[in-house]
């Protein structure tokens, strides 16, 4: 690539970046969770691999923070997995917890700040068959799972994200039927989005008060991981406009809206507020990745559109569009209406080959430089991932990290863009003499 071109920037001074992962895709080991179910039927992955290796991280956390500390990372978003903290229903297990405590400890005294995920697309099995989230009593058992984790955990821990994504894993597992549960069903769908709607406001407030009740230190943020795309018309047409329109509310603009302010629009509901209005996230956490454009077509299962890459872009290995502009866009539209800290709660790269990486992390980090200096707080960025992991459906063959990861032998080598990216961590900014060196 053409180093020249680009030019040095620099990133707030207060700017706080680190990595993201989440528990079934690094852990390993756990047999009790919807995906570990999931992997074992043929065809479901699509290079037959199973969560049940990942990277082994349940027994090599030490290694891994170590390897944080060595790029230079002051944050980090990681997971826990409910169905090894509550195996049973109404059992929960101590010693979970305590291995929990020990990472977050071990991350604390690297300096490392966590923020903790509850619900990353993986439930326990017992929870799946009883409905999952389509069972009415799915939102009192999560609330019964977040009391149990912060209670424990809250002296540890004050950020925390209660559901990641909650579009993607509604729409692979309800409607495109590609995940647990494997419905293809929008009916079903929506019955889910509105208890995890419920789920997420009652775990808010859940998270806020027992922290104040137990005077856990640090200022408690709770929101929720986005998964925000940018859905543009292919072309200027009216009949290619609406369709784009509709999909961007149906599959973003809906969820934003109920779990941001509890207000229950159509179809979850009619604009009434179930639970009160309120303003349900003290941060708007974005995972951004792509973009898609849209053309009308009758396609259920994407909502009624027909999503294509743009001709001619540059694309990752999983053949998603590589479009930094479009976090630009998205800070900027969403900041408008949602007027909270912006952290980005994921972004990365499927780059099998690292030769793609680094540029991407110039590219969207000089948005997010753009950003701020346009007054629009972008306060933290979360790589994803980490490591390579257990990429879903895609399984271990999708690689999304600045570490590489041999699962046969679980050797971690960091990569070149790894290295790229724990130099702009230390620094908090892109000088020319990395430029020169890395792109
Ligand atoms: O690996 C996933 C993650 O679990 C959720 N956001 C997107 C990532 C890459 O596909």
């Amino acid at each position: 690539m053409d180093g020249a071109k680009m030019e040095p920037f620099q990133l707030p001074k207060n700017f706080l970046m680190g990595s993201a992962t989440s528990a079934t895709q690094i852990e390993g080991g756990d047999q009790n969770n919807t995906w570990f179910r999931w992997c074992q039927n043929q065809g479901h992955i699509h290079d037959g691999s199973s969560c049940i290796r990942g990277d082994d991280h349940w027994n090599r956390y030490p290694e891994d923070i170590q390897l944080m500390k060595e790029l230079n990372h002051n944050i980090y978003r990681m997971g826990i997995e409910w169905s090894r903290i509550e195996p049973e229903k109404g059992r929960f297990d101590d010693k979970v917890l305590r291995h929990y405590k020990d990472e977050l400890s071990l991350l604390l005294q690297n300096k490392i700040q966590p923020l903790v995920t509850l619900h990353h697309f993986s439930n326990p099995l017992w929870f799946e068959d009883m409905g999952g989230w389509e069972n009415p009593e799915s939102v009192q058992l999560f609330i019964r799972y977040t009391h149990y984790v912060v209670a424990a955990l809250g002296d540890l821990v004050n950020e925390w994200i209660t559901i990641n994504e909650p579009n993607v894993y509604l729409i692979y597992g309800y409607e495109r039927g590609a995940w647990p549960p494997g419905k293809t069903n929008l009916f079903a769908m929506f019955r889910a989005l509105s208890h995890l709607t419920l789920a997420h406001i009652q775990s808010y407030q859940e998270i806020h008060r027992i922290r104040i009740e137990h005077q856990f230190p640090g200022k408690t943020r709770v929101g929720i991981a986005h998964h925000l795309r940018i859905f543009d018309p292919e072309d200027n047409q009216l009949r290619n406009k609406i369709p784009a329109r509709i999909i961007r509310y149906l599959s973003q603009d809906l969820f934003l809206e109920s779990m941001g302010f509890g207000k229950f629009n159509f179809p979850l509901g009619m604009g009434g507020y179930p639970l009160g209005r309120g303003k349900y996230y003290d941060f708007l956490g974005i995972n951004y990745y792509s973009r898609d454009m849209v053309r009308l077509a009758w396609e259920p299962a994407n909502l009624f559109g027909h999503l294509n890459v743009k001709k001619n872009a540059p694309v990752n290995d999983l053949g998603w569009e590589i479009y930094p502009e479009g976090l630009y866009r998205l800070c900027r539209r969403y900041y408008q209406k949602y007027q909270a800290p912006i952290y980005i709660t994921e972004n990365g790269i499927c780059d099998t080959k690292d030769t793609k990486r680094a540029q991407f992390i110039y590219d969207h980090l000089q948005q997010i430089a753009r950003l701020n200096q346009e007054g629009i707080p972008v306060e933290r960025y979360y790589h994803w991932s980490l490591m390579d992991n257990f990429e879903w459906a895609e399984g271990e063959s999708g690689r999304f990290g600045l570490i590489a990861n041999d699962f046969g032998t679980q050797q971690r080598t960091v990569r070149r863009s790894g290295k790229f990216y724990g130099e702009i961590c230390a620094r908090k900014a892109i000088t020319q003499e990395m430029i020169e060196k890395y792109l």
